[in-house]
């Protein structure tokens, strides 16, 4: 039997592995989140085989045989599984939990030399604002200096959306009336698309804004090279947001 887990585990692991689910790991903390779903993908394969294989013995082994109408045995419980199947999960729960904490505090880590960048979305649309660049602003285009540590601030004007570039991993709600943070830190140049994955209404699967990660200088003249400044609506939104939630002490010491 023991025989039997082990190589349902390996196979179903190696299946499950060799797919590439994410795509290209464009920060760095895709690399991190992509090895704690293969780990959090091992142990769901190792307790899919417990269960699978547990189940193909009951089913074989206790099979009734023909003709037998008699009821099954009375089963009072048994104390030595129950505590069993209460600790191992809560063992594995408890493990996955802690190193997905300690993955989120590593590609959290605040640097002192972040860009703060101000994302606002609406029904149905991304707009940006630069405040190191004196609130520069642009519509339906992202751009970000690569190998830097972006800090979004996003605004919802209207219902929850969510902030997600897929090869960065990094997926953020937008919730309307409090300021929520992501934090990335691109590793690589090129066009991306920022996708809305929160339901927000009828335009929902066209919510996107293109996306640009550059060198830095290049990024600097293209900031420059913006015309508008954030419109007063939405700096009215970043004020009350931050009032309404202001931010966790230790990214202030970082600033
Ligand atoms: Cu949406």
């Amino acid at each position: 039997m023991a025989g039997a887990v082990v190589a349902l585990a390996a196979i179903m692991s190696a299946v499950m592995l060799s797919i590439n689910w994410n795509g290209a790991e464009d920060s760095t903390a895709a690399p991190k989140i992509d090895d704690l779903m293969n780990l959090m993908i091992v142990l769901s394969s190792i307790v899919f085989a417990i269960v699978v294989v547990a189940l193909a013995y009951a089913l074989i082994a206790f099979r009734a045989k023909p003709g037998d109408e008699s009821d099954g045995e009375p089963i009072h419980g048994n104390t030595r599984l129950e505590i069993a199947w209460t600790l191992i999960p809560t063992i594995i729960v408890l493990f996955a939990g802690g190193w997905s904490w300690k993955v989120l505090d590593e590609i959290e880590e605040p640097d002192p030399k972040h860009l703060t960048v101000d994302v606002f979305s609406q029904q149905f649309a991304w707009s940006f604002g630069y405040p190191g660049k004196e609130y520069a602003y642009s519509q339906g285009i992202l751009h970000v200096p690569v190998n830097r540590q972006i800090v979004f601030k996003m605004h919802s004007q209207d219902v929850i959306h969510s902030f997600w570039v897929p090869q960065w991993r990094i997926k953020k709600d937008n919730v309307p009336g409090i300021t929520t943070t992501a934090i990335v830190t691109p590793t690589k140049t090129g066009t991306y698309q920022l996708i809305c994955t929160e339901l927000c209404g009828f335009g929902h699967s066209t919510m996107r804004a293109k996306v640009i990660v550059q060198p830095e200088s290049a990024f600097d003249k293209w900031v420059e090279g913006l015309k508008e400044k954030v419109p007063t609506d939405l700096m009215v939104s970043v004020k009350q947001d931050t009032e309404t939630n202001p931010e966790p002490l230790e990214r202030v010491e970082a600033e």
